[in-house]
């Protein structure tokens, strides 16, 4: 353990994201499981003030804890590890999954199967993000990935065939994972003939406009862990198409050079 005080340093505060996000939570229930975090805050703002303030941070050799995500770019771009958390409270893998509104499979079967299909893998999202992140549009970069991999995509798009202006209205938050998948998916149905339009909520209406049935979709359902209230409130009214990514993560993160390891190392 480190003589460092990163509680004072830090004016025990955790950079938190969107009030609304799943990690968000998951902190604040961190704050009142762990004695060492006694007396901390989750500061909320945004992911994009987040990311930024962890590159500032970095940039001085600073201590920071920031609720963090993977897959994600900070991971590519810094060297970053998560604080181990003993008592579980961030839970273990979490998967992104795809949710639909009821009735879409019998009115777009072709829209209904490719959000069925759409499944990919961390490497994959984290190069689109990663594009993002250093300066491309987002629906470029979903362009430039689709075209690198039409191999995933075929099979995404398979046993479906191309239609004429159907419309399809996707649903995201603008988290950088869901920045990058959505454009993704949004752009194979747009070359599949669909007219897409994509709306950034924040999460609980996200996830409410899918079970009331005024968009077509998501591709942000975080679970079981990090979005389980909102699935077990709104699962009855949705259909659930699966995982389209395993192997996510939730947690405290903090820069490698920090002399802490655990969240149990951080001073109250
Ligand atoms: N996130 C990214 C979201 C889910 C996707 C971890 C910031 C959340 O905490 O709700």
């Amino acid at each position: 353990e480190g003589e460092a005080n990163y509680g004072e340093q830090l004016d025990y505060t955790i950079t938190g994201i969107e009030a609304g996000a799943g990690v968000v939570a998951a902190a604040q229930d961190a704050v009142k499981e762990y004695d060492s975090l006694a007396g901390w805050e989750v500061s909320t703002s945004s992911s994009g003030a987040m990311a930024t303030a962890l590159g500032d941070a970095i940039e001085n050799e600073e201590p920071i804890v920031v609720t963090g995500w993977s897959p994600h770019w900070k991971f590519e771009k810094y060297d970053l590890k998560y604080l181990k958390d003993p008592k579980g409270v961030f839970g273990e893998a979490e998967k992104i999954k795809t949710m639909v509104r009821k009735g879409l499979k019998e009115d777009k079967p072709n829209a209904y199967k490719i959000l069925d299909q759409f499944k990919w893998s961390s490497e994959d999202i984290q190069s689109v993000m990663l594009d993002i992140n250093e300066g491309t549009a987002p629906e470029e970069a979903a362009k430039a990935w689709i075209e690198k991999n039409q191999d995933k995509v075929s099979s995404w798009t398979k046993g479906t065939e191309k239609v004429d202006g159907k419309s399809v209205e996707l649903v995201y938050v603008n988290w950088d994972t869901e920045i990058a998948s959505t454009n993704v998916v949004a752009e194979v149905l747009k070359q599949q003939g669909f007219d897409v339009t994509i709306t950034p909520l924040n999460n609980g209406p996200m996830w409410e406009a899918v079970a009331e049935g005024e968009v077509t979709g998501m591709v942000a359902a975080w679970l079981p862990g990090t979005h389980g209230d909102l699935y077990a409130e709104y699962k009855d009214s949705l259909v659930d198409l699966g995982a389209n990514l395993k192997g996510a993560k939730i947690g405290l993160v903090v820069p490698s050079y920090m002399d802490v390891e655990s969240i149990e190392d951080l001073q109250p």
